[in-house]
């Protein structure tokens, strides 16, 4: 029994949604149409980090399909889909994921994904947020000497990852060198995976190459922006099943996923104040009508705060204390610490009440002045946590650019530097192709004069200033 999910007899319910979910996903069902006579991943052993639902049940299939020899884990304690997984470990894959993880078991269940039969490692990771990746760094670097696992740690679950590397070290000296012998590469789903990733690389502490599968434009101007404009206004429905149409409301960030953000919101007649620090984006922000101030700005009126921003410590506990009563705040960002959670528990006199758990957590906060706010998720991605994350169709277009970076990695396996790359433009545009039969969408086809005309080539790929995205 390699494996561990909530409860293996959802395995059926798994399967129907996942066969719809197929006919949604018409780029990654091609993909895995053309490859899979010729398996081009035969026996790679693949490891998983990545949302555990019914989309990258699809994914995981894709790779399977492709020859691989995969190992699943879930991104996130609350993104797991208990049938999705049930489904993956009834069809013989190993998957360690369960919706409610606490933050120990989170990362046990990482490490059972990384860990292959014959205490082998990956070849290849397909990874979200990048927490599979700092794993391994993290590890290797501890047995060549480091001494951060003893530094002190800036949260909690930072804390319980030095431990599990300590624990880790103590039964064998050499488990991480061992499991990264093999590594080839990794691809990164998200924009905050991404940051890592380049900072890495700019400390030139990158064990493997990568592909930023993030900035490819089928991916973050899709899922980043038409996922979120889905999957937000979902989950802060089922989490709180209030009427936003007239309400106040603040996206803190106007990047992809606050763009998709602020126009789900609108898209429900709130009122929506946008919060931004780069200029164009909040240039951005004002054409498209939103109201740009700040959050203290927004303190008195908003009744719904989303963050989206990536960056740290965007709602202050400050910020809470000041909040209107019963004021909604959550988070679409990666991370969770874009709110102030430790300083929120930590609050003297404050008094928390479960709401509803795991299944979608909601949370009351009374403050000692007797104002209430609920906080989504615990403060973790809200469309994930508290609803199903993006639909089918916008990850067919992510999870098409997964196996293709997948494929890229293991073709140029001895070629690659260790570095960050990214896909080519030519295998974007054939990505948002594959998507384009399913709308009815028929493109017209550039003739030569025309394309004399503008100055590019007839079949591409453009230069990168002719994009225009
Ligand atoms: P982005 O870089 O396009 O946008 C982030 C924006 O936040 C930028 O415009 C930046 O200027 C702004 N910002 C940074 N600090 C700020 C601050 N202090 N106050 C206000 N604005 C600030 O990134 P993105 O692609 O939109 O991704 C944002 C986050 O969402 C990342 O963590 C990413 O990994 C995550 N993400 C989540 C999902 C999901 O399904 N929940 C999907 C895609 C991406
Ligand atoms: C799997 C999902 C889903 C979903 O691609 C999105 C992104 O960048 C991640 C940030 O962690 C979340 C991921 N995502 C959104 N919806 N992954 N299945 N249904």
């Amino acid at each position: 029994m390699d494996y561990k999910v909530a409860d293996i007899s959802l395995a059926d319910f798994g399967r129907k949604e996942i066969d719809i979910a197929e006919k949604e996903m018409p780029g990654l069902m091609s993909v895995r149409a053309k490859y899979s006579k010729e398996k081009p991943l035969k026996n790679v052993r693949i490891m998983g980090s990545l949302h555990m639902t019914i989309q990258t049940a699809v994914l995981i299939e894709t790779l399977v399909s492709l020859g691989a020899d995969v190992r699943w884990c879930s991104c996130n304690i609350f993104s797991t889909q208990n049938h999705a997984a049930a489904a993956i470990a009834k069809a013989g894959i190993p998957v360690f994921a369960w919706k409610g993880e606490t933050l120990e078991e989170y990362w046990w269940c990482t490490k059972q994904a990384i860990t292959f039969p014959g205490n082998k490692g990956p070849e290849l990771i397909v990874d979200d947020g990048g927490d599979a990746t700092l794993f391994l760094h993290k590890g290797y670097e501890l047995e060549n000497g480091s001494n951060w696992v003893n530094g002190k740690a800036d949260s909690v679950e930072e804390q319980i990852i030095k431990n599990l590397l300590i624990a880790t070290n103590k039964e064998d000296k050499n488990y991480f060198h061992n499991i990264v012998k093999d590594w080839k590469g990794v691809s990164e789903e998200t924009t905050t995976g991404v940051h890592r990733l380049y900072k890495m690389m700019e400390e030139e502490a990158l064990l493997i190459p990568a592909i930023n599968v993030n900035d490819s434009v089928t991916k973050s101007k899709f899922d980043n922006v038409y996922g979120c404009r889905h999957s937000l206004t979902d989950g802060v429905k089922r989490a709180m099943d209030v009427l936003l149409s007239g309400k106040t409301t603040m996206v803190c960030g106007y990047g992809d996923v606050g763009k998709g953000s602020a126009e789900a919101l609108r898209n429900e007649r709130a009122q929506v104040m946008v919060s931004e620090i780069d200029p164009i984006c909040a240039l951005q922000a004002c054409m498209a009508g939103f109201k740009v101030c700040t959050v203290e700005d927004a303190l008195p009126f908003a009744d719904l705060y989303v963050t989206t921003t990536g960056n740290k410590d965007i709602i202050t506990i400050g910020h809470m204390a000041k909040m209107k009563d019963q004021a909604i705040v959550c988070n679409i960002g990666h991370f969770d610490n874009e709110i102030q959670m430790a300083e929120l528990e930590n609050y003297p006199g404050i008094i928390k009440d479960e709401i509803k758990g795991n299944e979608c957590p909601v949370h009351k906060y009374t403050f000692p002045d007797g104002h209430s706010i609920f906080i989504l998720a615990e403060g973790r991605l809200v469309n994930l946590g508290c609803a199903t994350g993006h639909p089918s169709f916008v990850m067919s277009n992510s999870f098409s650019n997964q196996t293709l970076a997948q494929l890229d990695l293991w073709k140029n396996k001895d070629k690659y530097e260790k570095k960050v790359y990214r896909l080519s433009k030519k295998l974007d545009e054939e990505v948002a192709e594959l998507h384009l039969a399913k709308l009815g969408a028929k493109l017209t086809k550039l003739r030569k004069d025309q394309a004399d005309y503008i100055g590019v080539p007839v079949e591409g790929p453009y230069k990168p200033e002719h994009y225009r995205y």
